[in-house]
């Protein structure tokens, strides 16, 4: 997949790209990342991208032409997705992160300034995406955020496709806790089940720690789930012994037991 990014601050990418997992796909030509400067879609000797807003105010607005003249020059076919990231925007999330995965080419616009010329969002883009509710002072981190989490969804790119599978959200659900050594850290133990060598049994471990967090943490992720059968007597029982209501279950402290 490719991936174009259109920013007055190309520079700011290169951290991202310099190590990690993004880094590895990168190298292994699974994701292919373009980050162009707006300023080389202008025409003027000041290489203006922004102006003052029509009906006055504070700040500054990008300009309508270099954004478009980007988006036309970089655009290979019908296969691909523009975006403008913006606080308006439709919320990203990790089903938003798989769809955009397995487009072509995805064009990210990253916003500067007060904002962008209305007349980008109302006929130049698929669409707006958002992070969340918070006011970014460029869109430059957003668009890092959204390449990074769809980047995982891309085959290859995560060592074992299992390891997607099961990470949080992909199931609709948090992440079970995970320990390595030393067994026993500052007085505080591994739950024993970990050691029992039972597959089985430590995968319903998992599942029902996964539960009982997002239980705990997160129940609005649970209305939005069908849950199997099994999943369904598991809640109950953690519900019945009110286990999501323990402070242990918040994953902060943890003892030897479940
Ligand atoms: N922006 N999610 C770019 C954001 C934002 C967000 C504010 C976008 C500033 C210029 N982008 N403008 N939240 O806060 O994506």
């Amino acid at each position: 997949m490719r991936v174009d990014i259109i920013t007055i601050f190309p520079e700011m990418f290169a951290a991202f790209f310099s190590g990690g997992i993004v880094r590895r796909a990168l190298d292994k030509g699974l994701l292919e990342v373009c980050v162009h400067n707006l300023r080389d879609y202008t025409h003027d000797r000041h290489k203006q991208v922004d102006d003052r807003p029509f009906g006055g105010g504070e700040g500054m607005v990008l300009k309508p032409e270099p954004v478009f003249e980007a988006v036309e020059a970089i655009k290979k076919d019908g296969a691909s997705l523009v975006y403008l990231l913006s606080p308006q925007g439709q919320r990203f999330d990790s089903a938003m992160g798989q769809r955009l995965a397995s487009a072509g080419q995805l064009i990210l616009i990253c916003g500067r300034y007060e904002g962008v010329d209305e007349r980008v969002s109302r006929s130049l883009v698929d669409g707006e995406l958002s992070i969340g509710d918070y006011v970014l002072t460029g869109g430059e981190p957003a668009a890092w955020v959204v390449v990074d989490a769809l980047s995982r969804f891309i085959p290859g790119v995560v060592g074992k496709d299992s390891s997607v599978r099961r990470d949080s959200f992909f199931q609709g659900l948090l992440d079970y806790p995970h320990y390595t050594r030393p067994r026993l850290f500052r007085g505080m133990g591994v739950p024993q089940v970990l050691f029992s060598g039972n597959h089985a049994k430590i995968d319903a471990w998992r599942r029902r720690q996964s539960l009982q967090k997002t239980l705990t943490l997160r129940p609005d992720l649970l209305e939005k789930l069908e849950l199997a059968d099994d999943d369904k007597e598991l809640l109950e029982s953690i519900i019945k012994k009110g286990k999501h209501h323990e402070p242990d279950s918040n994953g902060r402290k943890q003892g030897t037991e479940d």
